[in-house]
């Protein structure tokens, strides 16, 4: 699972009892390996961004990492790091990184991305862009052969003025993709709201987009949408843990 310019390194294990979590902490301890101290860190949203995080905080308790500074890409991501006494930031005092480091919801053979499944995805494109080396930890999961091509959503972040307008014009962009366009509601059947007071139209493929590079571009047109899930060209590396099965002679 290579990409022509970018690497993606696997990280094996030939346990089958590993659970998924078990995976996503291997990955996430992986990338922390590549964290210095006195390092600008982006850090990422989500269960395998929150394993990069735990890590963080534990080597700055112990000592061993010290004057990091991280901007958190989420609120969720801001307490969970200031809970573990990470030193924190803004984009807007540190506009330049020297790592981010984030989960993704699908990974492509080129190591483009769907990220913002958790509702995290205009903070978290906006600290990646920014960072000079953008790290993706996931399992094995996460890898499709086309993006958009998982059968799950594909998010697009819209102001709360103009979602319903902006859900069908997303509808009519893809129509012959088959999407569906639907806006993310909690549990309680209310809108979903971003750390960024906006709405999520979520785009469910029944096919792979064919080309990503275009549907990013015409769902940026759009005027009322804010950014979408598409991380083209940003990662520079992906790591991805893998369960390793071993053969048997016979086999
Ligand atoms: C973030 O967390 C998001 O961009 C993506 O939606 C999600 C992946 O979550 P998890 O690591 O929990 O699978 O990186």
């Amino acid at each position: 699972f290579r990409s022509s310019s970018r690497p993606s390194f696997s990280v094996k294990s030939l346990s089958t009892a590993l659970t998924q979590d078990d995976l996503k902490k291997i990955a996430a301890d992986k990338a922390v390996e590549y964290v210095k101290s006195g390092m600008v860190l982006g850090l990422g949203t989500g269960s395998t961004a929150a394993f990069v995080v735990a890590k963080l905080g534990e080597l700055v308790g112990s000592g061993k990492l010290t004057d990091i500074v991280g901007v958190p890409t989420s609120k969720r991501t801001q307490e969970q790091a200031a809970s573990l006494n990470i030193p924190l930031a803004t984009l807007d005092t540190h506009p330049s990184l020297d790592l981010a480091i984030d989960g993704a919801d699908e990974v492509d053979s080129n190591l483009d991305l769907v990220k913002g499944r958790g509702g995290a995805l205009l903070r978290e494109k906006m600290v990646e862009a920014a960072s000079d080396k953008f790290v993706v930890v996931v399992d094995d999961s996460k890898l499709v052969s086309g993006l958009g091509g998982s059968g799950l959503a594909m998010p697009v972040e819209v102001v709360q003025f103009c979602w319903k307008y902006n859900q069908i014009r997303l509808q009519e962009l893809f129509n012959e993709e088959g999407v569906e366009a639907k806006l993310r509601l909690n549990g309680d059947g209310k809108p979903y709201v971003t750390d960024n007071s906006n709405y999520i139209v979520d785009l469910y493929f029944k096919n792979p987009i064919k080309d990503s590079a275009a549907a990013g571009k015409e769902i940026s047109a759009l005027e009322g949408v804010v950014e979408h899930g598409l991380f083209l060209d940003m990662a520079t590396a992906v790591i991805i843990a893998v369960v390793a099965h071993e053969m048997s002679d016979s086999s």
